[in-house]
């Protein structure tokens, strides 16, 4: 059995114009697909073949001699998690359990776009903003290159690449906007609230 690299959940074109077709047909086929390209090449014939991205990556982390096993992992996993982030005519204040549990443990939805454009564009160089949830609370983080935040023992409710292949065609080095569009277009509540 090898990890496969799962369809996206909508059009290639049903996120523009926030992102366009042609950087999500990059950003699936050809940045993402080479992550789990290259996991399989990696694990072939040896013990990792066989298990899912999770153990690949709970058993690769913090292990000098797999350091590429576990980047191409926990890219494999962070980019699954980012696709099933967004969806078309999504963005916006939550509902449900993810409205009440932002308004208990970070203050409110305002309070949460501050902290997560800050985790955003603060995250020096390729990486993740997230919102997870962290011994029962929400928290809003941010992890570099390709660390998911199951390694801190937390779980992702919501993804955000921060690399530049994910906006680099639409917003250039305007980081922020991207982050923007993304909040208030974007974001698939629902996603969070099966998450909790
Ligand atoms: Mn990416």
């Amino acid at each position: 059995m090898t990890i496969t690299l799962p369809d996206l959940p909508y059009p290639k074109d049903a996120l523009a114009p926030y992102i366009s077709e042609e950087t999500v047909t990059l950003h699936h086929d050809k940045h993402q697909q080479t992550y789990v390209t290259n996991l399989n090449n990696l694990i072939a014939g040896g013990p990792l073949e066989g298990k899912t991205l999770e153990e690949i990556i709970m058993t690769s982390t913090g292990q000098p001699d797999k350091v590429g096993v576990f980047n191409n992992a926990g890219q494999a996993w962070n980019h699954i998690c980012y696709w099933n982030s967004m969806t078309p005519g999504g963005g916006g204040a939550p509902t449900g359990q993810a409205a009440e549990r932002i308004q208990r443990d970070l203050g409110g939805y305002e309070a949460f776009v501050e902290a997560f454009k800050a985790a955003g564009a603060g995250q020096f160089g390729s990486g993740w903003a997230w919102l997870v949830e962290d011994q029962g609370a929400l928290k809003v983080t941010k992890t570099p290159n390709g660390e998911p935040p199951i390694i801190q023992g937390q779980k992702a409710l919501l993804a955000l690449d921060v690399w530049e292949h994910a906006y680099y065609l639409e917003y250039r080095n305007r980081r922020p906007e991207y982050i923007a569009a993304f909040l208030e277009h974007l974001v698939n509540w629902d996603f969070v609230n099966a998450n909790l």
